[in-house]
């Protein structure tokens, strides 16, 4: 196929041309970019949510219950699973793909499992690409599931309007143990698998957790929502909270909260820093010195890294 016609596919909502173009993306094949600008004037229509939380934590099988309520309202809904594990060796992978296949065969929904690549930029530019291309085809709603391992999970805030969290009692993800930032990007909790014992205990733990955390009054406050996903109870009410941040953000012209830029700024930064700034360390005279001061005795690890930070807070001095 080429690029014209994946486009017109792709307007025209054919599963086929969406799914070439995907693979496209995600391949970081040449057509890539022809494909995203030429779709990108056709974009901006949907509604993208995030779904994120721990393995295990129900969110497949919450995904699957959300397409069927948006599917009962007429709308058309599309999936994008991003599973940091190989589609070859995940059996999660598997299990959601057997899982999905009923609804495979709906034209109002289209699913799609993407394999991590390794560096994390490939993992959201791939997983935002996906979404235009979905967005593009005129789905209304746009789920996105994403793994809370590593930064992943926070990644989805820049391309989702909304971010459900999913906790689930007995993972052994208490509250006390979620990540820094999570809290941050999460616009509604939800706890599932209240089925379970101790879920009250963990919806009463995350609102003492919520309580105290800052707070500016015109922000959105997160709500929680109990639910099991098995069996759809709370499904409704979550839906009903997804429209209520949806009404939200439209007051506010779809801008981000800034609590949620911070943080993803922050999350930004810390890559960049990772891979730009401590290289350029590492290959400094100032590091190798610090090396031998440790390994002479002269000084401990500590005050290694103590003089290295010196030198650099210096030099953020002198740019100032
Ligand atoms: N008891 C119970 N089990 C659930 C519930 N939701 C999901 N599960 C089960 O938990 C397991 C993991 O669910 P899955 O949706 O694959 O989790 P994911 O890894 O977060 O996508 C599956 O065996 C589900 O059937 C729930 O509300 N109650
Ligand atoms: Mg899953």
């Amino acid at each position: 196929m080429k690029v014209e016609e994946i486009v017109r596919g792709v307007l025209r909502g054919e599963k086929r041309a969406i799914a070439r173009a995907i693979s496209i993306i995600e391949d970081g094949l040449p057509e890539a970019k022809a494909i995203l600008s030429a779709l990108e004037p056709h974009t901006g229509r949907a509604y993208v949510i995030g779904i994120t939380g721990a393995t295990g934590a129900g969110k497949s099988t919450l995904i699957h219950k959300l397409i069927q309520a948006y599917r009962r309202k007429g709308l058309k809904v599309g999936v994008v699973a991003v599973d940091p594990t190989s589609p070859f060796t995940g059996g999660a992978f598997l299990g959601d793909r057997v899982r999905m296949q009923d609804l495979a065969l709906d034209e109002g929904v289209f699913i799609r499992s993407m394999a991590t690549r390794g560096s994390l930029g490939g993992i959201s530019d791939a997983t935002g690409g996906a979404v235009k291309v979905l967005d593009a085809a005129g789905f209304d709603i746009i789920l996105v599931e994403t793994v809370g391992a590593g930064q992943l999970d926070i990644a989805v805030a820049g391309i989702a309007h909304t971010v459900v969290l999913v906790l689930a009692p007995g993972l052994g993800d208490d509250i006390q143990a979620i990540k820094a930032g999570i809290m941050e990007i999460a616009d509604i909790f939800v706890v599932n698998m209240a089925d379970r014992p101790n879920a009250d205990r963990m919806v009463v733990d995350l609102m003492s957790v919520l309580e105290v955390s800052p707070f500016n009054p015109s922000d959105w406050r997160p709500p929680i929502v109990k639910t099991v996903a098995l069996t759809g109870e709370g499904i409704e009410e979550l839906v009903e909270q997804i429209e209520k941040h949806r009404a939200y953000l439209a007051k506010r012209g779809m801008r981000p909260s800034e609590k949620k830029v911070r943080t993803l700024l922050l999350e930004a930064l810390r890559r960049a820093v990772v891979s730009d700034i401590l290289p350029m360390i590492t290959k400094s005279a100032k590091f190798d010195a610090a090396v031998q001061m440790v390994v002479k005795g002269q000084v401990s690890i500590d005050a290694g890294a103590e003089l290295l930070l010196s030198s650099i807070k210096q030099a953020l001095r002198e740019m100032e």
